[in-house]
């Protein structure tokens, strides 16, 4: 309570105050003193070391900064304002580890800080030898709408992070300025779009560390001139390093701090069809039919907003998507093992008749404007409400209304849409008008008024930095900064947690279901070219970075028109997407995956692969949970040694063994490949190539993409199915790729894939000597199918000790195909290969 009514007491002097010119004086910084040292870390006094410069907003005076050594690997450095007033992302919206604390020997971060008469006072991070992080010749700014920290970086510095931003992965340190403020915008290049991660990764000599600031103001930062600036429109100087020392351990670390991606239900695995526009449920009736007669694997049919009445939640339309249609459709698929998703966007119609909004309203569940009445913005039904995910009683009121929805269609996802939170028209817009005032469905979008006439004195529509947001204003097409939550914040301050916090409630809503909580992503309304497809690589790579590993774009492009050739190579990327979904925009050709049959021939090659390493993915995915490793990851993470590698987001692994050289380019046959030194193998006709860290040119049918297995590892599969559920049920098989000394290992997570109480195990496999070690390493769960084939990549055999009758071999060039094997996964097992 004191809080709150301390923030609303100094919101209410920094709506007083005047806009000033920018003033040009150079910030003098900050002298520390008082320096405290205590086990786990420091504090210090900071005072502003000269007159104020107020450079976007008002000096603060005193601030204080404190170090902690989180734990061996984490260092938490925080500088903010002594009084406490800046806002501060509360541990109720997103929890923080705190870590045990360790002592400055033990940790392997060391801070040092400096004083230097032009720019006051500076702080390093350094990890052994290499700093990794340095203030100097950069005064700290701390205001209190605008923080300045620089750190400097070397010379074409290897940067990887900070977004969303739809950008190469290895961004350009020259000249790049990522901006940091949730935008409904369809995915256009390098500005920024639905959510924001204010964490980057490093590589030097070889070795990985990151950076994370937490703060959810909007912010931009800047990497030009070997530097790194963040320029902050509020909050506090929050920042968390992270030693490394490799690209997996930096992503452990960091969603170490910030949470663990969620588990996802097998058949997330599956392949989904989705697109805006299907006009009624028997035309997804049909597409549900045509996939299974192209024998294309449908696992999940998307259903966008086209099934509500006129648009609204929780509703369906009385003659194209009846309700008892609808449940007869979902009958069909779970009867056939396959699921359905439906779209839901937070904005509620404006309407007292439609139970939504009046539950809403009565539990007073909505943002407000700032005299204390209900915001309504405009979205699809017309002026809507929003739900306010900080009031007490939101997540009650949204978890009725998902049971209620639930109880008519126990639908098997939600996709949640819009949440950035995004409104079509600038301001409360809808505020006064009355409620049959109903703009007309579908409406067209109309840009808000170019500089439309803002309150120049009210500095949160109107902050005196600007932040490289391309709309011309903060506000544009989203909730306005000064609507006001329930913890007596303006939008301004917690604008990048809507999405957070919606998805947040919605996991309760669906843990009230007793089924799997689940929030991942996609990248959003892209377009059907094949620079959008190049590009689709480096987003699903950055999301590896942010902790969210379960991501995808929309296969074939969302705007314009696709091609038959673009769809065939998407699906040869996509199909490898950790989310793989075909999505299409309204009025847009159809892109089925059946709908050409070269589309289908590559859709059916690629899907195959992917539905056989399902069992790999899932365990891959598996590591995610534990490590928060990402499942699709670039080249670099692994071969950080090879500077061929740094920038290549043109080729992709899934986790540490599969490698995919897809072909980006229109009319294009073949692709040159780049393999890193070593023994890879091809997935389809199992033939060596030899790695010299190299570039090699491979073949590219149109129906053909390239997938090599890197020599040193075993990958686990099943034979496929049509769905997640027959392949689960499939044999085993396992692909031994050796290395050049003989060796090879993988791993093997399962569990029954539904719930969450399930037991599970892991598996390892390691071959060397000629023998294959089946090892148990933990959990009870038990493996149905046996291992009946075996296909040792790089070694011919001709006989296995100890086995029965019945098992058959195949050489194919240097490689071994056997069998008709019966191996048990749930106890440890030895299997001896004959030379011939
Ligand atoms: C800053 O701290 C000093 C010493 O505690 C105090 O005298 C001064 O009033 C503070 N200034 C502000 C602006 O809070
Ligand atoms: C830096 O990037 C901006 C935005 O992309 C561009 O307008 C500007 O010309 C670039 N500056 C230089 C020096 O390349
Ligand atoms: C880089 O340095 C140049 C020259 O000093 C300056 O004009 C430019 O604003 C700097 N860019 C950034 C992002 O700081
Ligand atoms: C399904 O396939 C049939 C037969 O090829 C075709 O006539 C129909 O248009 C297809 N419908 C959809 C929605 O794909
Ligand atoms: C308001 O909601 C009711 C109940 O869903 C519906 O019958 C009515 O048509 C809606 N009014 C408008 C103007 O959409
Ligand atoms: C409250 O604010 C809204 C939005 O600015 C405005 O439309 C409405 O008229 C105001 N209501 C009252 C009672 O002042
Ligand atoms: C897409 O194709 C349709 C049908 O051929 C055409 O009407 C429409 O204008 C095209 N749209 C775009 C964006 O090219
Ligand atoms: C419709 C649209 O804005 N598409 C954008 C998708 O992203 C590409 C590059 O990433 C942009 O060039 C397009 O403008
Ligand atoms: C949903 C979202 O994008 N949240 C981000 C808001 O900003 C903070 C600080 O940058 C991040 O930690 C959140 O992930």
């Amino acid at each position: 309570m004191k809080m709150n009514s301390l923030i609303i007491v100094f919101l209410f002097t920094l709506l007083q105050w005047s806009v000033q010119s920018a003033a040009s004086a150079p910030c003098p910084g900050y002298t520390a003193s008082n320096i405290q040292t205590h086990s786990t870390g420091l504090t210090a006094d900071l005072t502003l070391a000269g007159p104020r410069c107020d450079r976007y907003g008002h000096d603060i005076t005193n601030l204080t900064l404190q170090v902690r050594f989180d734990s061996r690997s984490r260092l938490n450095v925080h500088i903010f304002d002594s009084c406490r007033r800046q806002y501060q992302i509360p541990p109720s919206i997103l929890p923080l580890d705190q870590g045990a604390g360790v002592t400055k020997a033990a940790s392997k971060l060391q801070l040092s800080y400096f004083h230097d008469a032009q720019h006051g006072f500076g702080f390093r991070v350094s990890r052994g030898k290499d700093t990794i992080f340095d203030t100097s010749g950069h005064p700290l700014i701390f205001e209190d709408q605008y923080i300045e920290v620089t750190s400097c970086l070397p010379h074409d510095a290897n940067i990887y992070g900070i977004g969303e931003t739809p950008d190469w992965f290895r961004r350009d340190t020259t000249n790049t300025t990522k901006t940091l403020w949730n935008r409904d915008a369809p995915d256009p290049f390098r500005e920024n779009v639905y959510g924001s991660h204010s964490v980057y990764m490093e590589l030097r000599n070889g070795k990985f560390h990151g950076a994370y600031l937490h703060n959810s103001h909007g912010m931009d930062i800047v990497l030009a001139n070997n530097t790194i600036q963040y320029r902050v429109l509020g909050g506090t100087a929050d920042f968390y390093f992270f030693s490394g020392p490799t690209a997996l351990d930096v992503i452990d670390q960091y969603t170490e701090l910030v949470g663990r991606p969620n588990r996802i239900p097998y058949w997330a695995l599956g392949f989904q069809n989705c697109r805006y526009g299907y006009k009624s449920v028997y035309e997804v009736n049909d597409v549900i039919a045509n996939y299974s007669k192209a024998r294309i694997p449908l696992e999940v049919a998307w259903t966008d907003i086209d099934y509500m009445d006129r648009t609204r939640d929780f509703t369906f339309d009385p003659v194209n998507f009846p309700l008892s249609e609808m449940q007869k459709q979902l009958k069909y698929l779970h009867a056939h093992n396959q699921k359905m998703v439906l779209m839901t966007d937070p904005a509620i119609q404006h309407n007292s008749s439609y139970g939504p909004y009046a539950r809403g309203h009565e539990k007073d569940a909505f943002i407000k404007n700032s005299n204390g009445t209900t915001y309504f913005g405009q979205v699809w039904p017309g002026y809507t409400a929003f739900p306010d995910w900080f009031a007490p009683s939101t997540d009650k009121w949204w978890g009725g209304e998902l049971q209620r929805y639930f109880d008519a269609l126990p639908i098997d996802g939600m996709w949640l849409d819009m949440n950035e939170a995004s409104s079509f028209c600038t301001g409360s817009c809808g505020s006064g008008k009355p409620e049959s005032d109903v703009p007309p469905y579908p409406w067209t979008l109309d840009p808000p008024p170019p500089n439309r006439a803002l309150d120049k004195r009210n500095r949160l529509l109107n902050p005196p930095y600007a932040i490289h947001n391309p709309q011309s204003e903060l506000s544009e097409k989203t909730i306005e900064t000064t609507a006001m939550h329930a913890n007596g914040l303006a939008d301004y301050y917690v604008h990048n947690l809507t999405a957070l916090t919606s998805a947040r409630s919605c996991s309760l809503g669906r843990l009230l279901q007793g089924s799997g909580a689940m929030a991942n992503h996609w990248t959003g309304d892209n377009e059907s070219t094949f620079k959008d497809l190049h590009v689709s690589i480096a987003s699903m790579l950055d999301f590896g970075i942010f902790g969210i590993p379960m991501v995808g774009a929309d296969i074939c492009g969302f705007n314009g028109n696709t091609t038959e050739e673009l769809c065939a190579r998407w699906i040869e990327v996509g199909a490898f997407y950790p989310f793989s979904r075909d999505h299409n925009a309204k009025d847009m050709v159809p892109q089925e995956l059946y709908r050409w049959p070269s589309v289908a021939e590559a859709s059916r090659r690629a899907l195959q692969v992917r539905y056989a390493l399902l069992p790999y993915y899932y365990t891959s995915y598996q590591m995610a949970v534990e490590h928060g490793w990402p499942v699709a990851r670039p080249l670099v993470f692994q071969f950080p040694e090879t500077p061929a590698v740094l920038g290549n987001d043109w080729q992709f692994m899934i986790g540490d063994a599969i490698l995919i050289s897809p072909v980006l380019s229109k009319g294009a046959r073949s692709v040159s490949a780049f393999f890193p030194s070593g023994f890879w193998y091809d997935w389809y006709d199992l033939s060596a190539v030899y790695g010299w860290d190299t570039e090699v040119t491979l073949g590219a049918p149109l129906e053909h993409v390239n997938v090599h297995q890197r020599g040193g590892s075993i990958v686990v599969g099943q034979e496929p199915g049509l769905t997640t559920y027959e392949s689960r049920r499939n044999p085993f098989f396992a692909r031994i790729a050796l290395d050049s000394s003989g060796c090879a290992e993988g791993r093997l997570y399962l569990d029954d894939g539904e719930t969450f109480s399930s037991p599970h195990r892991w598996i390892r496999l390691s071959f060397s000597s000629g023998a294959l070690s089946v090892v148990q390493e933990s959990g009870s769960y038990t493996v149905g199918p046996v291992l009946a084939t075996i296909v040792l990549l790089g070694a011919r055999v001709s006989g296995v000790q100890g086995v029965q009758a019945g098992v058959r071999y195949r050489t194919l060039g240097s490689s071994t195909i056997i069998k008709n094997l019966h191996i048990d996964l749930n106890s440890n097992t030895q299997v001896t290969f004959i030379s011939p």
